[in-house]
């Protein structure tokens, strides 16, 4: 068989893997849901044709959104995951002893069944007590809890379809005020490489809410652009200093305290296209 799954997130520009079976599909309520074996990246998740996550570069993706945040903060008891309904950020949440409560909102419970069912390495922290799993609306679960957090973070799709709403300015200003003191927020924010002027959007409404707000880079080979982007947010913490660190148990494969401070390091050109001054 010769059938390639091809994205063209970047018009005129795909991105092409081999597939050598396709594991489930779905039109949900939301979005269409495919899961493939493929030789080169293992299972691969799409969701409107666009890659989500692969075996093998999944854990460049979930250790930094979770680890650089969770390090930066003091004692991170109480986290909320927005989106991340395959389940590969709750796992790497729950790492965390600290953590007491991990609450993951996604809109999509079709998404969070198939991970269940079809994704084994991601899905581990499902059955984890602390976890709460709500198939809610994440906008309307952050504009009206009346619960706070200690991290907030937002593993969402690109800023089109059901993401879009994900990357509004309303959205920042709620989270911003459901954040505990020495609260921090950490946010996908697409590529740099690929689509800078999108980042820039991104974090300039970022920047607006939050008085310390920064961005920081991880190799994402599977997604456009190959160079990834997050966006921490916070009004009383430094996001790019690791206050703990991880145990050599937990056999972590990108994240350590020193890629930690260098994912931080941006090149001019970065800067310059995002309006990154700091
Ligand atoms: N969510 C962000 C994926 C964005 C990828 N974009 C693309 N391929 N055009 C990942 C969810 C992982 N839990």
């Amino acid at each position: 068989m010769n059938v390639y799954f091809t994205e063209e997130w970047v018009k005129g520009f795909m991105i092409g893997v081999k597939i050598d079976k396709v594991v489930f599909t779905k039109r949900t309520k939301y979005q269409h849901l495919a899961i493939y074996d493929t030789p080169q990246l293992g299972r691969i998740l799409t969701l409107d044709n666009v890659i989500q996550t692969t075996e093998k570069y999944e854990y460049l993706y979930h250790e930094s959104i979770v680890h650089v945040p969770l390090f930066s903060h003091q004692n991170p008891e109480d986290v909320l995951i927005i989106g991340g309904g395959d389940g590969g950020t709750l796992r790497e949440v729950l790492k965390h002893p600290e953590v007491k409560r991990a609450v993951m909102v996604d809109i999509d419970g079709d998404v969070v069944e198939a991970s269940k069912q079809y994704l084994p390495l991601w899905n581990t922290g499902f059955s984890d007590p602390r976890a709460q799993v709500l198939i809610q609306d994440g906008i309307k679960f952050v504009a009206e809890t009346d619960e706070k957090f200690d991290v907030v973070l937002v593993d969402s799709t690109d800023p089109e379809g059901p993401g879009l709403v994900l990357f509004t300015p309303e959205f920042y200003k709620n989270i911003a005020k459901i954040l505990k003191p020495g609260g921090i927020m950490c946010a996908q924010t697409e590529s740099p490489l690929a689509t800078p002027e999108m980042v820039r959007e991104i974090y300039q409404r970022i920047a607006k809410v939050f008085p310390v707000a920064k961005l920081f880079v991880a190799p994402v080979p599977s997604y456009p652009g190959s160079l990834w982007s997050f966006t921490c947010g916070s009004f009383d913490a430094d996001p790019a200093t690791p206050v703990r660190q991880p145990g050599d148990s937990w056999n972590l494969k990108h994240y350590s305290p020193e890629i930690h401070r260098s994912m931080f390091v941006l090149s001019p050109k970065i800067k310059q296209d995002i309006g990154i001054t700091y």
